[in-house]
């Protein structure tokens, strides 16, 4: 495997998840002369680590891009670091709320992602796609993957290279969220980017990426 990209599941009030669309439509495509497989992460505590260490199976990737949806954001962030800390916003798709717990008990206090994160930004930039670096993923599902991913790769000796994107919502998921009865409550501005625009981003990503790693 050259290149492996992940989303995530729907979670909260969406049953769309921009991460895991683009994961869906990159799986099995060549970028930059590298295989991309795409895979679909669970919003779970319980289930996280084993799927994430069955997509690390034989041969590992090259390079992991992966991508989680940030709820309200307005463009594409880059994601710096993963802590070690679970403390939910929100319960997660088995219904478990976690509060204050190590993701990984006695692990380090965090990983740092470990694409070009500033070369990234530059080249969507230059695609015309808004983005910016960014220095904490939450202490959610999507920062729980980051710290794990750093996790993996150090325990294992691996030379992979990985780093994340959060996206923000689609524009049919804020129509959608606009309107259920209680969308008079909901602030007059919810950013959204089109899924083709995301896709571009994610493939500039891995161009950028698969450049200086050679
Ligand atoms: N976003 C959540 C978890 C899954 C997703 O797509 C987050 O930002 O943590």
């Amino acid at each position: 495997m050259d290149v492996l990209v992940t989303g995530f599941e729907p979670f909260g009030n969406s049953d769309r998840n921009p991460s895991r669309e683009v994961a869906r439509v990159l799986d099995g495509r060549t970028i930059a002369g590298l295989k991309v497989t795409g895979r679909v992460l669970p919003v779970s505590m319980r289930a996280i680590g084993d799927a994430l260490a069955r997509v690390f199976e034989d041969p590992p990737p090259r390079i992991v891009v992966a991508l989680g949806l940030a709820n309200g954001e307005s463009m594409v962030r880059i994601e710096r670091y993963g802590v070690n800390l679970a403390d939910f916003p929100l319960a997660d798709n088995d219904g478990e709320k976690v509060v204050d717990r190590a993701i990984v008990p006695d692990g380090p206090p965090s990983f740092a992602t470990t694409l070009p994160n500033r070369a990234i930004r530059e080249a969507l930039l230059q695609a015309g796609i808004p983005a910016r670096l960014s220095n904490t993923a939450g202490t959610y599902l999507c920062n729980a993957s980051i710290y794990l991913l750093g996790d993996m790769i150090r325990k294992r000796a691996l030379e992979t290279r990985f780093g994340f994107l959060h996206l923000p919502y689609m524009p049919e998921q804020v129509a959608a969220l606009l309107a259920t009865p209680h969308a008079e409550r909901q602030p007059k501005q919810v950013p959204s980017m089109s899924l083709a625009t995301m896709l571009r981003a994610v493939e500039t990503a891995v161009a950028t990426a698969a450049a200086s790693s050679i």
